[in-house]
Order: structure tokens, then C-alpha cells, then sequence
């Protein structure tokens, strides 16, 4: 019989209101209930889940792994009694964590616990989008898509099917698909997030930020914020270390059209025009380098092409980026000498989400490269550290067949990106160019919010001939699946090692401290029972996870069963900075700093960052701008109960002045429609005076519409993504722009 989304019934939160006081003190009694519907426990998991070291407090066992509600990866700890867990704490042997989490992280408990689990494999029934299913047993699903894998293969070639992926899960579908035969991986984490700013660390300083980011706030003394909310945008490591900063009075600068929490920590807080941040970046190089306090021996030493670019900046005053941002020409000289009087412990954070406006972004991010160039903070103390990292031996597999290159661009498209462009593999699934992608593999990402102009990501879905979608909970990009896979969650799993990059070096595990909830599977069970279906099973060679993880703890001279009992193996100490040893060297053609980009030139590209002014929002719109929270990562926890009653994201701010003019006041309820008449669900507006009178602002992933997120979808807020209609690509690398979108209010009737 056909039905909605099954859903685990009875293994929910519940919807009781939960204080900050109940969130930190969460315990047995709360989660009993939850663990009721734990059923179908699997040997291997069972065996797996006894793991770890007893607790005295409880006398159960406390077992390390590594988080997953974000990509950062903290190491954390969980108290277990039986199969039920209890509460989750920071590793504090893990460098990530130093014993602490961050909210997200703390309340993953609210993930593996949400009453609206996956818990059987399912087969639609109904058409696409209809969100109408049947659950099935494993080995019919796994047979389907198997099935359906080997027809693709041989109608279109291997080629046709592509992986759109986000998580470290995603590691075992990605060794089963190379092994198949496809290179179309498409992570919107790339094209939709950090790929400007890699591209141009990448191409000045021959490697990016890295992830998490190798800054030393810490030991900073001037740091510089630009479109990073420090605070709202949670990346434990990095908040603890900002926290000091703070606590120290290092001189902290905010570049930012909100007042946001990091603002309300600095000495200036600049609100600048959205989209001219180029142009005040290009302003601090005039006046750094015009008035000669850059870092003149790092500069000889280690760059190359400063004589261009000194040039080049000559004519970007304090005065011209005055009438360009809004901002005061003195504020911006006397903040530009601050910078330069702490360097080289001056950071300019490189931020993360980095595609704002299409082709300005790359050159805001190198902007952003060359001013932490000429301060000389790459590879100093209080600027970027360069972490020894950790080399782990590869499982022995056979090598992958040769794969033809990813759909993702036409000749000439794009030609500086460094992974593929999910929404250029999207394109193919439509035009069928370069080659047809007709199979979608999607792990652990909402396409339909996690891609830009929704209605290009429908189309591709109808000309899909297999589309399946491994995930925790039935996200609206379920709904559109021809099969669900329900993957265990981070809590009940193993996944592959993770090598740990930071001051402190290492290799971490993920583990299971939990069986997996109903007949939910880990990955590395799902990829390897497809891999023995599809004739795959020399790149299989291993029983279980266990098994593989012990083999390459061997071969990379590394005791496993310290590693399940501590979580972490710390690397052999190696400096990461200048001041304690390290020897600077660049991975560039010319092996240095590259100021000036030849390689850009030849290509058609400015090689020094030029600013462009981006179009002012029509009368009667407002800049669209969206951002994160500290209890809300996307998808990962808009149906988490324990976080959304912690804390309310859920409005769009509007300057206060602004909503009076408009009539509107605070808490009242509107929609906001875009310039292509796209219209918003109802949401409150927060009248504040922290926000500038032309733009607006939302936490991204609210707005659920999927009918088994039962939590999500009564949730307040609205769907940022779905005004996102219009995107302006960056041509040096592929990202998608989004804050090229304008919004109107439109008032709702009571
Ligand atoms: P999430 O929303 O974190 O990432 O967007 P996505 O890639 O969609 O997670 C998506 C899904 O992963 C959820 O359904 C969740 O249940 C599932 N999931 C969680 N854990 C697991 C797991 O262990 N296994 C499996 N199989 N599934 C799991 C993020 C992307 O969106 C990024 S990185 C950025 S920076 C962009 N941000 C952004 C924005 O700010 N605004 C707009 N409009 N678009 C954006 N797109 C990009
Ligand atoms: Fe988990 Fe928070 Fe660390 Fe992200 S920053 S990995 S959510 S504890």
C-alpha cells in the first residue's frame, strides 16, 4: 500500500519547550523515552557499540568519536548506559574540542533521537515530488539500484551517474563510484560556498585556509572580520580562540552590514554598502603599502609581484572607497594603520561562505590573500599557522578505471575551479552537455535547498532515470527520490579515519556509541553491499568497517585499539610557525607568494583584484542577505527539537526606521517577495536598529515544506533559498553569487 514518508514512531523528543538550563543538563530520564524504539540492533553494531571506557559517574561508558553536525569535526565524548545515550561532551584530548562543543554539537543527541528517523529503505510510488513511498527490504532497494546502476552503465557509460555530496560519510560512496567508473562529484560546499576563497589562497599562496580554517586567533593581536559572524557562524575551535581574543582586548574590526554578535565585540564596527567590501579592502592595500607599513623583508622574501600591484592600488584612496561603502575615509586610513601596526599577527579572516556576487568574489577573496601577504601573516604567530598535518596509509584497493572528465563546464567555462560545480553537473542532467547525467547519488545534502534557482534543480530532476538519496530524515530531496536509503547516524557509525590538521596534528576516529536506530545502516555496509552487487568487490576487500580501520591503523604504524579507546593519536610535534622553526615554503608555480597573477592574465582574468560596483536593490527592494546561527547548521538541524527550542532564528531583520516608515512593527508577520515576483512563507520581521536600511537579513534553512520533517515544517521562518532565483557566476571559477537577490514586504493580513 502506497503511503507518505515512514517516519520512527515514538523514538521523537517530543515537543515540550526546553530551556537553556534542561539543554545542559539533558539526562537519562529525557532520553528513556527516546531509546524506546531502538530495535533491529545488528551483530556487528552491537559489538561495536560496547566500545570505550566506563564512566564512573554512571557506571556506564564513555566513548569517543568525532562530531558531524557541522564539517568542522570537533572530538567528542558520550556518556552511554546500555544502548542509550545519555549526553555528549567535547574530546578533551581532541585539539578541536579541548573538552568543549559548541550548541550544535551538544545537542546532536536531538539528531540520532528525532522522531522523524528514517528507519526502512523505501521505493517511490507515486511521481516525483509526490513524497509517496512503500518500505522495502534492503535487498530490494540495494537490487533496484544496482539493477538500475548496471543499466545506466551500459546505456550512457559510467560517466552518467554523478554524487552530489556533503559530510565525511560521503568518503565510501565516493570509492564505490570512482570504482564504478564516474568522476562527476558534485559537493555544494564548493560552487555554493568556500570555492571562491580557496581558489585565490590557492593561486596567491599555493594552498587554501584549509577546513577548519589553520588561523591563529589566539595568538592574534588585530583581527578583521568581513562578512564573518563569528559567534552565530559556530565553529568551536575558532570561537573558543576568538573568545580569548577577546577577553585579551585584542583590537578586533567588523566589516559588516549588520551589528552582529562579533560586531557587539569590537572597537569599530564598519556597516558597510552590501557588495563593496573589494572596494575597502582595495583601500587598506592604497593606504598600507602607499604609507609603507607593509612587511617590507617578508615581502622580498617571500612574494612576488608587489610592484604591480603597489600600482595597481595607487588609485583606490580612502576617499574613492568613502563614496563606494558608506564608510568614513578617516575610519577607513586610521583602521587600515591599526591593521598594519599589529602585523604580523594581524589576521584578515579569509571567511568561508565566500559567493556573494559572481565575479567580484574571487577577487574580494584575493584582496583578502594579498593584504595578509603584505602584513606578512602567512606562517607567523597570530596569523596562519601551517599544520604538519598526518600522512595515512590507503586501504590496498585495485586502481579505479579511468573516468572521462565531470559534465560540470563547457570548453572554457570556469577554468580556474578546483572540484567540480554541482549546478554545472545539474545543467547536463538538463542539456544532456557535455555528456547526459542521468543517475543522481545524493548524500547528505537538501539539493532543493542547497542549491541555487530551484526551479533548474526540478527540471533535472524530472529528466533523471535513477535518483536516490541516502539520509537521516525525510528532507524535501527525499521526496523526489526513486529510492531512500536511511543511513545510521554519526552517533551509531563508523566512518573512515580522519586525519586532524592543526596546531596539535593527529588522526581521529568516528565510531559508533549506539546501535543504529530501526533499520537504519552506516554507510560503509550500504557502499560495500552495492559494490558486491555491481561485480565491485575488489575495491571491497575488507568484512567490515572495523576490519578496514585496523588494517590501516597497521599500515600506517598506528595502534587501533588506543585509537577506539582515546578517539585521537596525536602526530609528532612539528613547528607551525616561523617563530617556532618553520622553514616557509609555497606551493605556486614560482614557489612563492604570488601577488600578481600571470596565470589569471593569460587567461583573460584581471591578475590583481578590480573592483565592480553591484546593482543597487530597485526602490521598494532590499538586499537579501542570509546567514547562519549558532543553533542551526542548514539541513543538519532544522528538525533537530533539542536545538530549534533553544534559541529563536527564525525572523528577518529590517532596520527599525525602515519598518516605522513601511508601517510595520516589530513581530509582525510578512512576506517577502523577489524581484521575480517569488513569494516567501509568512515570517516576523525583527525591527532593529542593528541592520542597514537596504538590506535584509535570515538565518539559511528554515522554511521546510517536506511532510515527514513534522517539526521542521511548523517551525516558524521562511525558505531563504527559495528567493534565491537569480545567481551571478564568478567566470574565474564557477561559484554561484546569491546575494544578487532583492526582496519587497509585503504585509500579511491577521
Ligand atoms: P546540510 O543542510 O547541512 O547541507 O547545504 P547541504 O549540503 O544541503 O545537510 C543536508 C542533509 O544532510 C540534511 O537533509 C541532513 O539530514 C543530512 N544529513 C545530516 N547528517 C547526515 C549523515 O550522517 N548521513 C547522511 N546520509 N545524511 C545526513 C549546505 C550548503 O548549502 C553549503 S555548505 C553552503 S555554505 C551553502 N549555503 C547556502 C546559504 O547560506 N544560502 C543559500 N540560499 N544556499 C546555500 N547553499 C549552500
Ligand atoms: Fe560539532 Fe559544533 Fe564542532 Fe561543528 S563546531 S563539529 S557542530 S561541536
Amino acid at each position: 500500500m502506497a503511503h507518505g514518508i515512514m517516519v520512527a514512531k515514538g523514538a521523537g523528543m517530543g515537543d515540550s519547550p526546553l530551556t537553556r538550563r534542561r539543554f545542559l543538563s539533558l539526562g537519562a530520564g529525557t532520553l528513556a523515552a527516546a531509546t524506546a524504539a531502538r530495535y533491529f540492533l545488528a551483530p556487528h553494531e552491537a559489538k561495536a557499540a560496547a566500545h570505550g571506557t566506563i564512566d564512573p559517574a554512571t557506571d556506564g561508558k564513555i566513548v569517543r568519536s568525532i562530531c558531524e553536525v557541522c564539517f568542522w569535526k570537533c572530538g567528542i565524548q558520550g556518556h552511554v548506559q546500555g544502548d542509550k545515550l545519555l549526553k555528549l561532551q567535547g574530546s578533551p584530548v581532541h585539539p578541536l574540542s579541548n573538552g568543549k562543543l559548541c550548541p550544535r554539537g551538544a545537542g546532536g543527541l536531538g539528531q540520532a533521537y528525532d522522531g522523524d528517523r528514517l528507519v526502512k529503505p523505501l521505493l517511490r510510488v507515486g511521481p516525483r515530488g509526490s513524497e509517496e513511498f512503500k518500505a522495502v527490504s534492503w535487498d530490494e532497494a540495494l537490487g533496484f539500484i544496482a539493477g538500475k546502476l548496471d543499466e545506466l552503465r551500459k546505456k550512457y557509460g559510467p560517466e552518467t551517474v554523478a554524487l552530489f555530496n556533503h559530510g565525511a560519510g560521503a568518503s565510501w560512496f565516493k570509492h564505490l563510484l570512482q570504482a564504478y567508473g564516474t568522476a562527476n562529484f558534485g559537493a555544494p560546499s564548493f560552487a555554493q560556498c568556500r570555492g571562491p576563497r580557496d581558489v585565490a589562497f590557492d593561486a596567491t599562496f599555493g594552498s587554501d585556509p584549509g577546513s577548519p580554517e589553520v588561523l591563529d586567533i589566539g595568538n592574534s593581536d588585530c583581527l578583521v572580520l568581513i562578512g564573518s559572524h563569528l559567534g552565530e557562524n559556530m565553529h568551536n575551535t575558532q570561537v573558543q580562540e576568538f573568545a580569548e581574543f577577546v577577553a585579551r582586548g585584542g583590537d578586533l574590526i567588523v566589516v559588516d552590514p549588520r551589528f552582529s554578535t562579533a560586531a557587539s565585540k569590537a572597537y569599530t564596527w564598519l556597516p558597510i554598502r552590501p557588495g563593496t567590501d573589494t572596494a575597502l579592502l582595495l583601500a587598506w592595500l592604497n593606504v598600507i603599502i602607499g604609507e609603507g607599513r607593509y612587511n617590507r623583508s617578508y615581502v622580498e622574501a617571500y612574494t612576488t609581484g608587489f610592484d604591480k600591484v603597489a600600482e595597481a592600488v595607487k588609485s583606490y584612496t580612502p576617499e574613492w572607497a568613502s563614496a563606494e561603502t558608506g564608510l568614513d575615509a578617516e575610519t577607513i586610513r586610521n583602521t587600515a594603520r591599526r591593521i598594519a601596526a599589529a602585523a604580523p599577527a594581524s589576521l584578515i579572516h579569509p571567511g568561508r561562505h565566500s559567493t556573494w556576487y559572481g565575479p567580484d568574489d574571487v577577487h574580494r577573496s584575493r584582496a583578502i590573500a594579498i593584504l595578509n601577504a603584505v602584513l606578512g601573516s602567512w606562517g607567523h604567530r597570530g596569523g596562519f599557522f601551517r599544520p604538519a598535518g598526518m600522512k595515512l596509509a590507503k586501504y590496498p584497493t585495485p586502481p579505479y578505471p579511468k573516468a572521462k572528465p565531470p559534465a560540470d563546464r563547457l570548453p572554457g567555462e570556469a577554468p580556474f575551479a578546483l572540484e567540480p560545480l554541482a549546478q554545472g553537473i545539474r545543467r547536463a542532467s538538463i542539456d544532456g552537455k557535455p555528456y547526459p547525467v542521468k543517475g543522481w547519488f545524493v548524500y547528505g545534502t537538501n539539493l532543493i535547498q542547497s542549491l541555487p534557482e530551484r526551479a533548474e534543480t526540478l527540471k533535472a530532476i524530472q529528466e533523471l532515470e535513477l535518483l536516490v538519496v541516502c539520509d537521516l530524515i525525510p528532507a524535501e530531496i527525499a521526496g523526489y527520490a526513486d529510492v531512500v536509503l536511511p543511513e545510521a547516524s554519526y552517533l551509531e557509525r563508523y566512518d573512515d579515519l580522519q586525519p586532524v590538521s592543526w596546531h596539535q596534528s593527529g588522526v581521529a576516529l568516528r565510531q559508533p556509541m549506539i546501535p543504529p536506530l530501526g533499520d537504519s545502516k552506516p554507510g560503509w555496509w550500504i557502499a560495500r553491499e552495492l559494490g558486491l552487487r555491481l561485480g565491485l568487490e575488489a575495491f571491497f576487500p575488507w568484512k567490515d568497517a572495523e576490519s578496514y580501520l585496523r588494517e590501516r591503523c597497521k599500515l600506517s604504524n598506528l595502534d587501533y585499539d588506543t585509537l577506539a579507546r582515546e578517539g585521537f593519536l596525536p602526530a609528532p610535534a612539528k613547528p607551525t610557525v616561523v617563530e617556532d622553526g618553520l622553514a616557509l615554503t609555497f606551493g605556486t608555480e614560482s614557489k612563492k607568494i604570488e601577488l600578481y597573477l600571470d596565470r589569471f592574465e593569460k587567461a583573460g582574468f584581471d591578475p590583481v583584484p578590480v573592483y565592480r560596483r553591484p546593482n543597487a536593490p530597485p526602490p521598494g527592494y532590499f538586499r537579501l542577505l542570509y546567514g547562519r546561527a549558532a543553533s542551526q547548521t542548514f539541513g543538519r538541524t532544522s528538525n533537530n527539537r533539542l536545538l530549534g527550542e533553544l534559541s529563536r532564528n527564525d525572523r528577518v531583520w529590517l532596520n527599525a526606521k525602515v519598518a516605522a516608515d513601511l508601517g510595520i512593527v516589530d513581530g509582525q508577520r510578512v512576506k517577502l517577495v523577489n524581484q521575480d515576483g517569488v513569494e516567501s512563507a509568512p515570517i516576523e520581521v525583527k525591527a532593529t536598529e542593528r541592520i542597514r536600511g537596504d538590506c535584509v537579513f535570515m538565518v539559511h534553512g528554515y522554511g521546510h515544506t517536506a511532510k515527514g520533517l513534522t517539526y521542521a515544517r511548523k517551525r516558524g521562518g521562511a525558505d531563504d533559498a527559495g528567493l534565491v532565483t537569480r545567481v551571478v557566476v564568478d567566470p574565474v571559477m564557477g561559484g554561484t553569487g546569491m546575494r544578487v537577490n532583492f526582496v519587497a514586504i509585503k504585509k500579511v493580513e491577521r
